[in-house]
C-alpha cells in the first residue's frame, strides 16, 4: 500500500508534523517514564526546550545496555492494561530488551507493514508466503498484521520444514516471498534439488532482511528463486520490522520518517553527522505508546543517500547496512567488516553465498580463516586450479581489508544453513 499522504509528503510539512509529534513524545516520556525522566534531568533538558523537530540533538542518546537494565517494564509510558502483544530482542546474552505494544502500536505496526509490502506492489490478489520465524521474534507476525491491513492471503508457514515449504509454495501460489535473505537461499537450493523450477512458480518478489546481505547476493537470489529481492529494515526496540524498506528501484531504504526520525551519529563522539556521511543510525519512535523509544542508537552503520527517488516517496532513504558498530573485528589492529568480506566473495566466480568466517588467536597474533562454499562446477576442478583460486581470493580480500587471511574453498553444502539469521563469524577469542 503506497499511502501517498505520508510516503510523499512535502519535506517541510513533514518536518512541522515530527516537530509537533516529538514535543508530544517528550512530554509524556518525562511524565511517564521515569527511566527517560532521569536522562532528561541529568542532561538539563526538559519538555520546554523541544519545539521543532531540529530539537532533538538537546535530547539523550538511548543505549540498548540502559534498557535491559529496567528490563522488564521499565519502559512502559503506559497502563499495563493498555498493553495487548509483547516481542523481545533475540540476544542470547542477559536480559532481553521489551517491546510491549498498545492495540493502537499493533495498528501502527500493521500500517508500516502494509506499506513495506507495497513496496512490492503487494495487493489484495497476492499470496504472501511467510517464513520469517512466528513467536518472539517479530520478523514473522510484522508481516502478518501488513498482509492482514493490505488483505492479501498470508500463508504463516513460519522457518523451518523447507521440503513442505516448498510444496506449498508452489500449491498455494505464493507471489510475495517474505523470509531472511539466507533461508531465501536455502529454499533455493532444496528447491533446485527437489526439481522445483522456479521460473515455473508465481514468485514475483521477495522482502528479505532481519539480517546483512549484500548486492551480489541479491543478484544470486534473484536469478535463483526468479523474482526481485528488496531490502527491508527493523528491529525490535523500534517496532520489528517495518523501519525501512527498499522500493522496486532497489536504491536505498525509505525510512518511514514519519512516524520513526532518523539521525546518523558519529559512534564515537555522540555527535550528529551531516547528511551523506556515514555513521550510527539513530531511531525515535514518533508515535508509539506502549514503549516509545528516544534517540536509541541501533549500532547499525548507513549513511543517508540524498536526491529524489524515482518512485515518489519523499522520504529519506538510507544505504543498505554496512555493518553493526558491535560486528567489527578488530584483527591484529585493523577494523573488519564481515560485510566487507561478503563483498569481495561474492565478486569472485563460482562462489556461493555461503562463507563462515573463523577467527582466532595463536599466541599472541590473531588469525582469520575465511571458508567459502564452491559450486559445483568449480568443486569438480583440478586441485592445482582450486589452490589458485585459493590464492586469489586471499589476494583479493587482502587488498580490500589490508590483512592477510586464509582461504578455505569448502565442499558445496558444508556450511551449515540457517532457518532464521546466518551466523557468519565464529570467533574463538572471545570464548
Ligand atoms: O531482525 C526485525 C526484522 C525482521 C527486520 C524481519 C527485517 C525483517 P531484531 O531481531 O531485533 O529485529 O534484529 C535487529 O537485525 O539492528 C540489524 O543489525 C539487523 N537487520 C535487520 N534488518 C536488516 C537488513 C529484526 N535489512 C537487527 N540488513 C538490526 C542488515 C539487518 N541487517
Amino acid at each position: 500500500m503506497f499511502d501517498k499522504s505520508s510516503e510523499a509528503m512535502g519535506r517541510k510539512e513533514l518536518a512541522a508534523l515530527q516537530g509537533e509529534r516529538l514535543a508530544k513524545l517528550v512530554e509524556t516520556l518525562y511524565k511517564k517514564v521515569p527511566f527517560y525522566k532521569k536522562k532528561m534531568d541529568s542532561a538539563g533538558v526538559g519538555p520546554k526546550d523541544v519545539r521543532k523537530i531540529e530539537d532533538i540533538t538537546k535530547l539523550p542518546l538511548t543505549t540498548k545496555d540502559e534498557m535491559r537494565e529496567v528490563y522488564p517494564y521499565g519502559l512502559l509510558a503506559v497502563d499495563k492494561k493498555e498493553i495487548v502483544e509483547i516481542h523481545t530482542s533475540t540476544g542470547t546474552t542477559g536480559k532481553p530488551v521489551v517491546d510491549a505494544y498498545t492495540r493502537a502500536d499493533v495498528d501502527l505496526w500493521g500500517e508500516v507493514m502494509a506499506r513495506t509490502l507495497g513496496m512490492g506492489d503487494t495487493t489484495r490478489d497476492d499470496t504472501v508466503h511467510n517464513a520469517y520465524g512466528y513467536g518472539l521474534f517479530t520478523g514473522g507476525l510484522g508481516v502478518h498484521y501488513g498482509a492482514q491491513k493490505i488483505g492479501a492471503i498470508v500463508l504463516p508457514i513460519s522457518g523451518g520444514n523447507t521440503k513442505r515449504q516448498l510444496m506449498m509454495l508452489k500449491d498455494f501460489g505464493g507471489t510475495v516471498l517474505t523470509c531472511t535473505p539466507s533461508y531465501s537461499l536455502l529454499l533455493a537450493e532444496i528447491g533446485r534439488e527437489e526439481k522445483y523450477d522456479f521460473s515455473q512458480l508465481k514468485l514475483r518478489v521477495g522482502l528479505f532482511g532481519a539480517e546483512f546481505w549484500s548486492e551480489g547476493m541479491r543478484k544470486e537470489i534473484e536469478e535463483k528463486l526468479s523474482l526481485k529481492a528488496l531490502d527491508i529494515y527493523g528491529l525490535t526496540e523500534i517496532i520489528g520490522p517495518g523501519v525501512a524498506s527498499e522500493c522496486l528501484e532497489q536504491n536505498g531504504l525509505h525510512i518511514f520518517e514519519d512516524v520513526f526520525y532518523p539521525e546518523i551519529i558519529d559512534p564515537e563522539t555522540g555527535k550528529r553527522l551531516p547528511a551523506g556521511e556515514k555513521g550510527e543510525l539513530v531511531v525515535t519512535t514518533l508515535t508509539k505508546e506502549g514503549t516509545p523509544v528516544l534517540r536509541y542508537r541501533t549500532r547499525d552503520i548507513t549513511h543517508f543517500l540524498t536526491g529524489q527517488c524515482a518512485c515518489g516517496r519523499t522520504h529519506v532513504r538510507m544505504h543498505r547496512l554496512l555493518g553493526r558498530t558491535d560486528d567489527m573485528l578488530i584483527i591484529r589492529g585493523v577494523n573488519v567488516f564481515p560485510s566487507q568480506i561478503e563483498n569481495v566473495l561474492m565478486k569472485i566466480e563460482g562462489v556461493e553465498p555461503q562463507y563462515q568466517i573463523l577467527v582466532d588467536r595463536k599466541g599472541a597474533l590473531d588469525s582469520v580463516e575465511v571458508r567459502v562454499e564452491m559450486n559445483e562446477t568449480i568443486f569438480s576442478d583440478e586441485m592445482k586450479n582450486l589452490a589458485k583460486m585459493e590464492k586469489d581470493i586471499e589476494s583479493a580480500l587482502y587488498s580490500t581489508l589490508n590483512i592477510h587471511t586464509v582461504v578455505k574453498l569448502v565442499e558445496p553444502k558444508s556450511i551449515p544453513r540457517s532457518e532464521g539469521k546466518a551466523k557468519r563469524v565464529v570467533d574463538k577469542r572471545s570464548l
